[in-house]
């Protein structure tokens, strides 16, 4: 899969926002400051989307249009970026009214074919990750786990990591990245492109 060109095109605070464009869509979600807009911009190999080393960078839901080239065929696929959950510093009414914007937007929206869970390669499974699992299966859509800052861990960390979570998860759903050195970039976007292909 080839990236012709990546752009930003709107954020939004629920669905209304975005039906117009008729495109497939990959959802990435995770804990504040995991590396959601990161990955996004090393999957395109483009700085489109808001990095910050300060959790709460991204306080709506950004959407991003990419046309790439697969089989000598051009399409278009829509990427949203997602605010972070688990930011502790946010109060209560915050944290609501984030879910409710969530919710709302994923509840509507017929077009998206899966979300990222992106996880930290050093954080262990704790009550709010448990909450978002059963979030997710709540929501009937399925999702893909991406590991990501492995080049912050050992060899060892990192692959025990992978299979525990592929034991859990499935093998087919792991996925190991890190947008510092690109590792898993490729593998990610081709499996990227075979579940909008496919689904
Ligand atoms: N070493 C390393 N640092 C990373 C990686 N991915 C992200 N970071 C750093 O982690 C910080 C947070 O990255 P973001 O991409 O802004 O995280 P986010 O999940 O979009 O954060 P919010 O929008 O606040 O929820 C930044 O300082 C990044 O440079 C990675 O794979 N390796
Ligand atoms: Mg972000």
């Amino acid at each position: 899969m080839k990236i012709i060109n990546s752009q930003y095109i709107k954020s939004v605070a629920g669905f209304e926002g975005r039906t117009q464009l008729e495109y497939p869509e990959i959802c990435f979600i995770g804990r504040s400051n995991v590396g959601k807009s990161s990955m996004i911009n090393k999957l395109l190999m483009q700085k489109v989307a808001r990095t910050s080393s300060t959790p709460g960078a991204t306080r709506l839901i950004n959407i991003y249009q990419i046309q790439y080239e697969f089989d000598k065929e051009r399409k278009f696929i829509i990427f949203s970026d997602f605010p972070g959950f688990g930011y502790a510093k946010v109060s209560k009414k915050t944290y609501q009214g984030w879910q409710g914007m969530i919710e709302g937007y994923i509840n509507k929206n017929r077009y998206i074919k899966r979300l990222i869970w992106v996880y930290d390669v050093r954080r262990n499974i704790d009550e709010i990750d448990s909450n978002v699992i059963e979030w997710i299966s709540r929501t009937g859509l399925d999702f893909t786990m991406a590991i990501t800052k492995i080049d912050k861990v050992n060899k060892n960390d990192m692959s025990a990591k992978k299979k525990l979570f592929e034991n859990n998860f499935g093998e087919d759903r792991v996925f190991l990245f890190s947008s510092k050195d690109g590792y898993g970039r490729d593998k990610l976007i081709d499996h990227i492109r075979g579940v909008v292909d496919n689904t």
